[in-house]
């Protein structure tokens, strides 16, 4: 499986701007158009819902920062994890879905053969240096056939595709701001994470990654 081509002598070749990863599982390099428009809109999720650290189950504070847009929200405390159509740290409702979010979402979507996925949560996650995600699978949502799809902006991550134990054999593939992936099909249960953030600076973000996820949770 080639995950990036990089052949000597064609500038133009740097980059191949769609990957099949696996099955049911879709790498669409730069697909989003205008990083600035994107940064905006979670800018302005996050002045209603601002990022937080929530807790494990177990206790731990994550290192990854968290926030949400949409009906529902993904939640973990000690109480464990959840969807909840409520921001804990507000008593709100989460900030809905801003049009270009869906809108985007649906163009990945329907160019991976997933044409009317309805999402009705964007997870955002904001990674500083050092911060990682272990491999985990999501299976908090309902409905396993939706897929999820991925978005990252800012600083640069290696992603980890695992199987569907813990212990399979991880791929590492770098995402870059811009980058979109589906991950759909028989991939949609398979582990992954993200290694440990390396240092930099991102001129719409900073020093962060931004990952937004979407879903269909409820
Ligand atoms: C593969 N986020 O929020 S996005 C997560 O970059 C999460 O913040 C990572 O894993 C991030 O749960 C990775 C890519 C991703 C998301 C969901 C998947 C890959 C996936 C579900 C199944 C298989
Ligand atoms: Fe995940």
């Amino acid at each position: 499986m080639t995950l990036q081509r990089r052949p000597v002598g064609n500038l133009f070749d740097a980059i191949e701007p769609v990957v099949d990863l696996a099955p049911g599982a879709r790498l669409l390099r730069g697909f989003v158009g205008d990083e600035g428009v994107l940064s905006a809109a979670v800018d302005r999720i996050v002045a209603v819902a601002p990022f937080r650290h929530m807790l494990t189950p177990g206790g731990r504070r994550m290192s990854v920062a968290m926030s949400a847009c949409g009906a529902v929200g993904w939640v973990s405390d000690r109480r464990g994890y959840r969807y909840d159509p409520l921001d804990p740290d507000s008593g709100n409702a989460w900030p809905p879905m801003p049009d270009a979010l869906a809108e985007l979402t649906d163009r990945a979507a329907a160019r991976c053969g997933f044409a009317g996925f309805a999402p009705d949560t964007c997870l955002i996650n904001r990674y500083e240096p050092g911060a990682k995600l272990s491999l985990h699978v999501d299976r908090d949502e309902r409905d396993f056939s939706a897929p999820i799809v991925s978005v990252s902006l800012g600083l640069p991550a290696i992603f980890l595709f695992g199987g569907f134990q813990r212990a399979d054999p991880t791929e590492r593939i770098s995402l870059f701001s811009g980058d979109v992936v589906v991950w759909g099909g028989p991939s949609r249960l398979r582990y992954h994470g993200i290694l440990p953030l390396e240092d930099g600076e991102h001129p719409l973000t900073g020093r962060f990654r931004i990952n937004l996820t979407f879903r269909k949770a409820v």
